[in-house]
């Protein structure tokens, strides 16, 4: 490894700097100064005897007595003042006291009774007299409750400033970066290897490890050393754990932030963590940033800037922009950043010289989902006999994350099961209750709903199987799940791109359960707004974003960037009504058309729904039985290599729970012989 060396002691403190809260801090000393001088008052201290001729001379009007430190402050009158010379400045307006210790607090009161009548005998006024029993407490309260609320207050908000966990934290520090450091001494354990899929990312990431090695290699040739990658992807998929691996291989020190750290109360504040955050970088370079989430900050600038309230953030962005540009090329700093909508990203963000390569982490395909699977199934005591691969087909679309969550889920079952491996059943389950929710048993369903809820699935299911684009069927259920009472599962078919005829099929679908509803039942229920809402945004988008519409055909009203946020719709009132009724109408063809599918396979949807009200669940065999083969080829062998799986495990838990025999007999797992290698991803379950 000969990168150059880092350029100063990297655990050497930095000393905070002279910035604007020391202003604000000078701002509240002055203010205090003003609290405390502000009445302008004078005190002159006095022996008794001064004090006596004073009030006697009628230059008093008040005395106020502390007998608990056995002292007495007496309130010059404007005359008295000028009478009694103790050099008073006659400028301040406020009260001129003078103040001396009374010989015994006792007699006090006889004292000035005296006083009283020899000054009522001369027809002077009397003087008034209060006594101050609290001692002088309420005094220190009075005097200094201001300071202890503004302490309070300030070390509350550099409590909260600091973030809780590890924080910098004071006030003072607020404008310092959060940035987490990893370096050689403290690296993360994470490593390439522990990166399972990603493939072409890898690639791309290790480049930018092996940039920062041997940066000469590069430069020899004239090369530029690209500042910046950009980790695109959705959630879930590995892009923080991606950067982790950087950092562990890295062998140089990798800050990580996150984008929300530059978001604070204070204006400001963001743009002086970027430059601290930068310069922190170039005093270790060469090594790398990482800022997750920086969507949080390098959000798209607004267009109307008299809007204002997200100014700060502008800010902050412009500040990055600058921070990442300011750097030549070579030294040796490269920023990684993730988010998860770089649509959203400001475009001068993306250009070459910020983030100069964009990465897609996509979503895990076949081979990935498998090599996903066997790094989490490491910790997992599974059955021996688990076939992987056939998981990762079950999983499709899922993320990395999902697929952890599986697996996790499916070992919590088998322990409730008390078993002593996890096995296929367990996996199977753990799917059901990621996609689908928790299953609720305990839901009391009367015999009406429950043939209404089977009335409802048959209808999807007839629909869908006698459509040529209906998705291919794995089962139907009818035990309540998460939100659903019901639900008919598919296995999509993966389409890159959807006839106009697909995507009626697929409203027709969604409507059979409604339909089925109407003309079985004679009435309809609440339940089927979830389709509803589906099939209406298909048909919306079939008007709005693919222009398949006959009153407007080719037109997109689709804005996929995002960015023409407003009130203004970009089409005339007329084409808002064309739209709505087109919408209306492509709606109504298909709840018609499901409405006829059904009455021509009337005496087959009462079948299945029969059935399913007496099994609860059935599967693809039990529906091609009755309807008959579909028609249309689709890639139903492996469908019903998962009914027959599942059907047979659940005879085989029907069996050991009543005999008890020794579990896992029947776990056939000749599957994965006739399976397709490459091209065929079973697609996921998707449920109506
Ligand atoms: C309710 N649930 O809310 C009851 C508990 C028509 C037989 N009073 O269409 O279960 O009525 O084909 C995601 C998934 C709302 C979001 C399911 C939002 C379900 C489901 C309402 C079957 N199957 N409806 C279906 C259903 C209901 C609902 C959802 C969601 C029913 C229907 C839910
Ligand atoms: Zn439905």
């Amino acid at each position: 490894m000969n990168f150059p060396k880092p350029g100063k002691n990297r655990n050497q403190d930095r000393k905070p700097l002279f910035n604007m809260y020391w202003m604000y801090g000078l701002i509240i000393l002055s203010l205090l100064a003003l609290y405390y001088f502000q009445d302008g008052s004078q005190t002159k201290d006095v022996n008794w005897s001064d004090f006596e001729k004073a009030a006697l001379a009628g230059d008093m009007d008040k005395i106020m007595v502390f007998a608990q430190n056995g002292t007495a402050e007496g309130f010059l009158t404007e005359q008295g003042a000028k009478n009694q010379h103790f050099d008073m400045s006659p400028q301040m307006t406020g009260d001129k006291k003078i103040k001396t210790t009374i010989p015994s607090s006792d007699k006090i009161q006889d004292k000035i009774d005296i006083w009283n009548a020899k000054l009522s005998a001369e027809g002077k006024p009397e003087i008034k007299v209060n006594y101050e029993k609290g001692s002088d407490l309420m005094k220190v309260i009075w005097y200094f409750g201001p300071i202890i609320l503004i302490i309070v207050v300030m070390v509350f908000m550099s409590k909260r400033m600091s973030g809780g966990a590890g924080g910098t934290g004071g006030i003072f520090n607020v404008g310092k970066s959060k940035a987490t450091v990893f370096d050689k001494n403290n690296g993360t354990n994470v490593t390439f290897k522990d990166v399972a899929g990603l493939a072409e990312a890898k690639v791309e990431i290790e480049e930018i490890v092996e940039f920062l090695k041997n940066p000469q290699r590069y430069t020899e040739l004239g090369a530029k050393i690209p500042k910046g990658a950009l980790l695109v992807g959705p959630p879930g998929t590995g892009k923080t754990l991606l950067a982790k691996a950087v950092a562990g291989e890295a062998d140089v020190p990798f800050l990580s932030v996150s984008g929300s750290d530059f978001v604070e109360m204070f204006v400001g504040v963001g743009a002086a963590r970027v430059r601290d955050l930068f310069k922190q970088a170039k005093e270790k370079a060469p090594c790398i940033v990482f800022i997750d989430e920086i969507d949080a900050v390098g959000r798209a600038r607004g267009r109307n800037p008299n809007m204002g309230s997200n100014d700060e953030r502008e800010n902050t962005l412009n500040q990055m922009l600058t921070a990442m540009d300011g750097f030549q090329s070579n030294n040796g700093v490269i920023c990684l950043a993730a988010t998860n909508r770089a649509d959203m990203l400001d475009k001068a963000l993306l250009r070459p010289g910020r983030f100069d390569r964009q990465i897609y982490v996509d979503l895990p395909e076949l081979s990935d989902r498998v090599e996903i699977f066997n790094v989490h199934l490491r910790n997992i005591k599974c059955n021996s006999k688990l076939d992987v691969e056939q998981l990762a087909r079950q999983t499709q679309g899922f993320s990395g994350a999902d697929i952890a969550n599986v697996c996790n889920e499916a070992a919590l079952i088998a322990a409730r099961y008390n078993k002593d491996s996890v096995d296929w059943s367990d996996f199977m389950k753990a799917i059901d209750r990621i996609v689908g929710g928790l299953e609720k048993k305990s839901r009391i369903i009367t015999d009406e709903e429950k043939l209404a809820i089977a009335t409802h699935e048959a209808g999807h299911a007839t629909i869908t199987w006698m459509t040529k684009y209906g998705n291919p069927l794995v089962k139907v259920t009818i035990v309540p799940r998460g939100r659903a009472l019901g639900a008919a599962w598919y296995a999509p078919e993966e389409r890159q791109i959807i006839p106009t005829q697909a995507l009626l099929d697929t409203m027709c679908g969604l409507l059979g359960g409604r339909a089925a509803e109407d003309l079985f039942l004679g009435q309809i229920g609440t339940g089927a707004s979830d389709d509803l809402e589906k099939c209406t945004k298909i048909a919306r988008s079939l008007v709005l974003v693919y222009g398949m519409s006959e009153k407007l055909p080719n037109l997109n009203y689709n804005d996929s960037t995002g960015q023409e946020m407003g009130f203004t719709k970009p089409y005339s009132d007329d084409t808002a009504k064309t739209i709505d009724a087109e919408v209306k109408r492509i709606v109504n063809e298909q709840y018609e058309r499901a409405k006829e599918i059904l009455r021509q396979y009337a005496a087959q949807h009462n079948q299945i729904r029969d059935l399913l009200v007496e099994k609860e669940v059935i599967f693809h065999d039990d529906v091609e039985k009755i309807l008959g083969k579909r028609q249309w080829k689709s890639r139903t062998d492996e469908i019903i290599e998962i009914n027959r799986k599942e059907e047979a495990d659940r005879k085989t838990r029907a069996i050991e729970s009543s005999v008890r025999v020794k579990p896992e007999v029947t776990d056939n797992n000749d599957s994965a012989d006739d399976a397709p290698d490459d091209d065929g991803t079973p697609p996921p379950f998707t449920r109506q």
